[in-house]
């Protein structure tokens, strides 16, 4: 399998924690790609309409992308305890959690168009304040919501990957609340996870190129 990846994009390097995790990361071939709706990248393009990675290539068969439904199918490939629960509560947890990590991504993103990606002059300030607001605001759930106990799963990888890269991009941080008091439980929680195998093998590096 070949996984086209972007060393600081948070949804490539979740699928690769996630192959890590799994058992599946010597299996995979993974190729470095540029991308940005402002230069287009025809070798990701061609495998993704949307161009964007992770997508991952698989011998005979068409090429799957997003990254939720590239854990899907690497979920499919092991013989160990599912990462994404196929039923009950837990099931519910873990998408939500990975839904919440998506849409920080994402949040995480579209703030750095409004803060340094857009040439100056185009950069809409309410825009910026409002997605610092999502961000503050799943923070804050985060603390109140996560899971920390549970056995690992998806959404862990997912938050895990994504508050990684918030803090290597500097973008609005976690660990304090706006007046200062410390999110204890996500931070304990991230700092242990920080140091898993799966995370100390695929770091983050390089700049995006628009
Ligand atoms: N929902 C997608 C998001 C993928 C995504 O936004 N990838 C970024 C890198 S983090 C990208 O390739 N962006 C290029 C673009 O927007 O054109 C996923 O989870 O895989």
């Amino acid at each position: 399998m070949k996984l086209l990846y972007q060393t600081h994009s948070p949804c490539a390097r979740k699928v690769l924690v996630f192959a890590h995790e799994v058992g599946l990361a010597h299996d995979i071939v993974v190729v470095h790609h540029e991308t940005s709706p402002t230069r287009r990248n025809e070798e990701v393009y061609a495998q993704n309409p949307l161009g964007k990675v992770p997508v991952l290539l698989l011998p005979g068969a068409p090429a799957l992308f997003d990254s939720n439904v590239i854990c899907e199918y690497l979920d499919t490939l092991h013989a160990g305890r599912p990462l994404i629960p196929r039923e009950g509560e837990a099931r519910w947890q873990a998408l939500r959690m990975q839904a919440v990590a998506q849409g920080v991504a994402e949040a995480g993103v579209a703030y750095r168009w409004e803060t340094e990606r857009r040439p100056e002059a185009l950069r809409y300030a309410a825009l910026r304040d409002g997605f610092a607001g999502k961000l503050i605001a799943s923070y804050d759930w985060l603390e109140q919501n996560l899971d920390a106990a549970a056995t690992l799963h998806v959404g862990h990888v997912a938050l895990a990957t994504v508050l990684s890269w918030l803090e290597f991009r500097e973008l609005p941080g976690f660990r304090v609340t706006r007046d200062g008091r410390p999110r204890v439980r996500l931070v304990a929680w991230f700092d242990a996870f920080a140091v898993r195998p799966s995370m100390q093998a695929t770091p983050l590096s390089g700049q995006t190129h628009d």
